[in-house]
């Protein structure tokens, strides 16, 4: 079922001339508005009345997360406190959260965009959608609540924890669709073992995944333990919170509904825009927001944009699977890495759970690799030789893709601690040195 076709089917072409139209207005309202946009217009030499069409997108100035701070809390609103219905806020690892404000408009177009994330993955106004992203103010709870109620679909507000009480729920409801963090999916699915719960049994169809990144070999992982459809998720709260982008049946790669969020493929390093196909950083510009209307977000995610069609009949572009942040690369004896790289090669290894933590830290000069990672009950054993040829399989596996040596370690099933939200992997010492 696709929720909006005029838009979300639109001939590309009349698409882009709506873009055009709608940037040009949320430019100069921006410019008009919010004296923090206005500066660094003019600091860039560039006008509102240069802006006529899309294509002239790569003349403005782009926002980053220090605009964020620097106008905390409410400095990026284009519209007076009487007008906001709602506040949302990200919490900020270092310092103050970055605070995000809706109109009454921008909550309605929001849970249209969310409404269309659950249609793209297959929801209907049948299904009972089971929505365990926590609830508060992060965006992922009351976003897909109220995209759950838009659809018309039976919402469970049931917000992140509580895992028995869940898979209850999830029984006695008949849950069809859940969404929450991939790495609550498989909390999910240890409890329910645990719990000697069939979930085989439930009327589980489609998981909406996201908030955190990911990897192909997690959704096979889930999609054979839950068992549903895992679709991938995306969004974040300075564009408007989940509902940017979803993946639909296809499971190819994440349709943006661009008639609200418009893409751009940046390199990280100089800021020029990246033809399509192209690894970069994603930017986003948000053609609708009353209440904040951010322009040239740099997400800091990294992605491609692909315009090829879709067999499902949307023609927006999608972007792929996020493989990480051009923040989260952690650069180990001057060589690059990628916690998702570590990832994919743990799922690829028999034996082990799917549940790990890196830890970089330094010895003298040398910057060191741990990787701790659970051994599943039924490989896990007392036999020090078994476990030892386990870990030097990983550390071959992990060399070879990598280029540098890590230092395994093996963890026994059920010591590493689980999340019921974003998970937190990636432990660098060396920060705090
Ligand atoms: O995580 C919004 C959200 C809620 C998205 C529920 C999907 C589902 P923030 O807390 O602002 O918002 O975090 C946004 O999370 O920049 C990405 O780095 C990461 N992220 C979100 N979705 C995905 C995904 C919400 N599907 C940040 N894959 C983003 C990889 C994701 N990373």
């Amino acid at each position: 079922m696709i929720l909006n076709p005029e838009f979300e089917c639109m001939d590309r072409k009349q698409l882009r001339q709506i873009q055009g139209e709608r940037l040009r207005e949320v430019v100069r309202r921006a410019y008009e508005k919010i004296p923090i946009y206005r500066r660094k217009f003019e600091e860039h030499g560039v006008h509102p009345d240069d802006i006529r069409d899309i294509d002239d997108i790569v003349k403005l100035p782009f926002t980053t997360k220090e605009d964020f701070r620097t106008a905390y809390p409410f400095g990026l609103f284009a519209v007076p406190l009487r007008e906001i219905v709602r506040v949302h806020a990200s919490s900020g690892t270092t310092g103050k959260p970055t605070v995000v404000g809706y109109t009454r408009r921008d909550v309605e177009i929001w849970a249209e965009t969310c409404a269309r994330t659950l249609a793209c993955g297959g929801g209907t106004p049948d299904d009972v959608l089971q929505v365990a992203y926590g609830y508060g103010l992060f965006t992922g709870g009351l976003g897909m609540h109220y995209g759950g109620e838009r659809l018309g679909a039976m919402v469970v507000p049931m917000s992140g924890g509580n895992t028995r009480r869940q898979i209850m729920l999830m029984r006695d409801f008949g849950t069809s669709l859940l969404a929450c963090t991939p790495s609550y999916a498989l909390l999910i699915a240890e409890v329910a073992d645990e719990e000697g719960i069939d979930l085989k049994k439930l009327a589980l169809k489609t998981g909406f995944f996201g908030a955190e990144p990911w990897t192909e070999a997690m959704r096979a992982q889930i999609e054979e333990r839950l068992p549903l459809k895992a679709i991938d998720i995306y969004g974040l709260s300075e564009v408007i919170g989940p509902g940017v982008a979803s993946e639909c049946e296809e499971q190819n790669g994440l349709h943006i509904f661009e008639d609200h969020f418009y893409p751009e493929i940046i390199n990280p390093e100089t800021g020029e825009v990246l033809p399509p196909g192209q690894r970069g950083e994603l930017v986003f510009t948000c053609l609708t927001k009353e209440a904040m209307p951010v322009i040239r977000y740099r997400t800091r995610d990294i992605t491609l944009l692909d315009e090829t069609p879709c067999a499902c009949g949307r023609t927006s572009r999608r972007m792929a699977r996020v493989t990480g942040r051009t923040d989260d690369m952690l650069i180990i004896r001057g060589v690059n890495v990628f916690p998702s790289q570590i990832e994919s090669v743990l799922m690829k290894v028999e034996g082990i759970a799917p549940h790990y933590v890196i830890v970089v830290d330094k010895s003298g000069v040398m910057d060191e690799l741990e990787i701790k990672v659970e051994v599943s009950p039924e490989v896990f054993s007392d036999e020090v030789k078994k476990m030892e040829t386990l870990r030097e399989r990983i550390a071959q596996e992990m060399y070879s893709v990598l280029g540098i040596s890590a230092r395994i370690t093996l963890a026994e099933p059920k010591t590493i601690e689980r999340s019921m939200g974003k998970s937190k992997r990636v432990i660098d010492v060396r920060e705090q040195k």
